[in-house]
């Protein structure tokens, strides 16, 4: 029998340890030849054992030197485990104490988490309902069938005129449909499909077609090319967006009966059109060759509306409320198109000279969407020479920048305080969508290491021990900002959705009854998972596109797939096949020129930058 203090102590010892350092790690799991790391609160040196299931240790880890990390004012250590790497479910402990959620060491730890992300873009489907045998406790009615859309007056249109705009995804946590959200996107997905294309070619994630020979991550694609098509006007030019005049409540979609409506017709959103539809047409082009021809049609069209149109900027209507993606600047957008245009017809000189040839590295976002065009230009140089070396060492040089941040971060990632914004989340795996370019363009996998730390972080290597996506890991967000996952009196959230992110803006705070979840210089720590709180926990398309993007292409990658499995360049589609009654390219004077038919018959001529002869 223990005498009674030797019992006292090992109570205290026993309690005491539940309340050990913790340990912030990937919640999901870890691929077997990846990077592995965790972080730990600062608290003692001592080694970081880990043990397997049989509670037999594998291996044992000193951790780093303390180190601060600025995002969230916290001093920790990093324990590098990458040499554990037979599949099994492990622990860590330090001093006998356990400090971890389950480690998770599989060849396919990320295909559950790459599926349920891509299957986000299913329960985002309006105009359809969801059945139970694809959705199962989800199921819900179709809203927004959008087949009878009015034009805001604004669009000039003549009163009582609709289109048939349905189809496409819901944007985010509301039922507006935004084209530039919605472009880049789609257009990320598309990316994700052409470089990974011999895993996505049979991965299923249990859609309405996934028994036809489509894959699937292309079935759900089309969803949305096909709602985008519809947006765009007789005269080439895109519509801003398809929304009611303001968000409604919180409110299942077929609840939501206002009137919807397009809004606005701009530069930025025509011309986003038109890179993706022209990159649509590349990756559709073996699959389905007459809808990859109505799609880079479509581009080509949308693409000279831009240069006779290239400052139509939105303006957000007085009576409406929704959001507005407002962007002033299309010389982004225009690169991104005249590039993927370029790409998908052989033809530069109708496109490229219109477009400014200086490559910009930068994290793409929906504003700014340089970077998207840097991408196509680096990983093409039989068709930009120059450009894309030029294109390679300013992607390059971007990815070295993150690469040495997250080398010599306390966190082990590229994030920094600048970095922590609306979608912050999303920064994370665009930065991760970066360096994976930078792995693509050289070869070199520190690149793809330091992709992997944005992944971990997203999945629960952060100061929050959460994994950000919805139904994934041991602590996930409950109530995100999203109307079907608060209105449908079930419990959990729609799963593999990603939130948005912390940081301390607080543009919210109204909205949550004046709760300031913000934590003084710690944007990393701001985060309010609360359904009111849609600055840091809503759902966006635009946020899980890269996020699925990141981790599926490592998903792929760790499985040796091909990552660039070129669909093979199509040739040069006969674009202005089909006659356009409304304005094609002439030679005038031994000058290309666009010739315009006005709707009152008048026949007038431009330039290739738009000026009217
Ligand atoms: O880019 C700057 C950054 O340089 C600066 O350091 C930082 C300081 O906070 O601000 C950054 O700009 C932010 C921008 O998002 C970044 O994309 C703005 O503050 C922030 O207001 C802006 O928020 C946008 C939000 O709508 C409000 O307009 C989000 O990008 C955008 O994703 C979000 O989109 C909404 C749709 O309108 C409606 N549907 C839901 C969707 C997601 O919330
Ligand atoms: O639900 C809306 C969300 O999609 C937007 O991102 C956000 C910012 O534009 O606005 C949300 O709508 C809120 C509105 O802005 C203020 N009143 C409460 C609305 C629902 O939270």
């Amino acid at each position: 029998m223990r005498s009674f203090s030797t019992l006292l102590l090992f109570v205290i010892f026993a309690t005491t340890s539940v309340f050990a350092a913790k340990a912030y790690h990937n919640q999901v799991g870890f691929l077997p030849e990846a990077s592995k790391k965790l972080v730990l609160e600062a608290g003692t040196a001592s080694n970081v054992v880990f043990k397997d299931s049989n509670g037999t240790e594998k291996l044992s880890v000193k951790p780093s030197a303390i180190a601060f990390w600025e995002p969230a004012q916290d001093s920790v250590r990093l324990v590098d485990f990458s040499s554990l790497k037979t599949p099994g479910t492990y622990q860590a402990y330090q001093d006998n104490a356990l400090i971890s959620h389950p480690i998770i060491i599989q060849a396919k730890a990320w295909e559950a988490v790459t599926k349920a992300s891509l299957k986000f873009f299913y329960f985002q489907r309006s105009s359809t309902a969801l059945l139970k045998e694809n959705a199962g406790i989800y199921a819900r009615a179709a809203g927004h069938l959008d087949t009878a859309v009015q034009y805001h007056s604004e669009l000039g249109k003549t009163t009582g005129k609709t289109f048939n705009g349905a189809k496409g995804w819901y944007d985010a946590g509301d039922y507006g449909k935004y084209i530039v959200n919605s472009g880049i996107t789609t257009y990320t997905l598309l990316k994700l499909y052409e470089y990974n294309k011999a895993y996505f070619d049979s991965l299923r994630w249990n859609l309405p077609e996934s028994d036809n020979a489509t894959p699937d991550i292309l079935d759900e694609i089309k969803w949305n090319l096909d709602w985008m098509l519809t947006m765009q006007d007789e005269d080439g030019g895109v519509f801003h967006k398809l929304t009611t005049k303001n968000f409604s409540g919180m409110v299942m979609p077929e609840k939501d009966k206002a009137i919807r409506y397009a809004i606005g017709k701009t530069t930025t959103a025509t011309l986003n059109f038109a890179a993706v539809m022209a990159l649509a047409g590349v990756v559709f082009w073996k699959i389905d060759n007459d809808y990859a021809k109505e799609c880079v049609f479509a581009a080509s069209k949308a693409f000279n509306w831009a240069k006779i149109n290239p400052t139509e900027y939105y303006t957000q209507p007085s009576d409406v409320g929704t959001g507005t993606y407002g962007d002033s600047r299309a010389s982004d957008e225009r690169q991104w198109a005249a590039v993927e245009l370029l790409r998908a017809t052989g033809d530069s000189s109708s496109y490229w000279t219109d477009a400014s040839t200086t490559p910009i590295a930068s994290i793409p976002g929906w504003s700014y969407v340089a970077g998207l065009a840097t991408y196509s230009i680096a990983t093409a140089p039989h068709l930009f020479g120059t450009i894309a070396t030029d294109a390679k060492t300013a992607l390059l040089e971007l990815a070295d920048k993150l690469k040495n941040e997250a080398d010599t971060s306390a966190y082990g990632i590229s994030m920094t305080s600048s970095n922590f914004y609306w979608g912050s989340n999303s920064v994370a795996a665009n930065q991760g969508m970066l360096l994976l370019h930078a792995y693509y363009v050289s070869g070199d996998t520190s690149y793809l290491t330091s992709a992997i730390q944005l992944a971990d972080y997203l999945l629960g290597r952060n100061p929050l021990d959460l994994s950000y996506l919805t139904g994934s890991g041991v602590n996930s967000p409950k109530f995100p900002h999203h109307r079907p996952s608060a209105a449908d009196n079930i419990a959990d959230p729609i799963p593999g959705m990603l939130v948005g992110g912390p940081h301390s803006s607080g543009q919210d705070i109204a909205s949550c009854q004046n709760v300031d979840y913000t934590v003084p210089n710690a944007p990393a720590k701001s985060f309010y998972d609360n359904v009111c709180s849609y600055a840091t926990n809503e759902v966006a398309i635009n946020w899980n596109a890269p996020f699925a993007y990141l981790i599926g292409s490592i998903q792929a990658l760790s499985q040796n797939i091909p990552v660039w499995e070129n669909l093979g360049l199509p040739t040069a589609p006969k674009i202005g096949k089909k006659k356009d009654p409304h304005f094609k390219r002439v030679l005038r004077n031994n000058r290309v020129r666009i010739e315009k038919t006005t709707s009152q018959g008048e026949v007038i001529y431009f330039d290739l930058q738009g000026n009217r002869e």
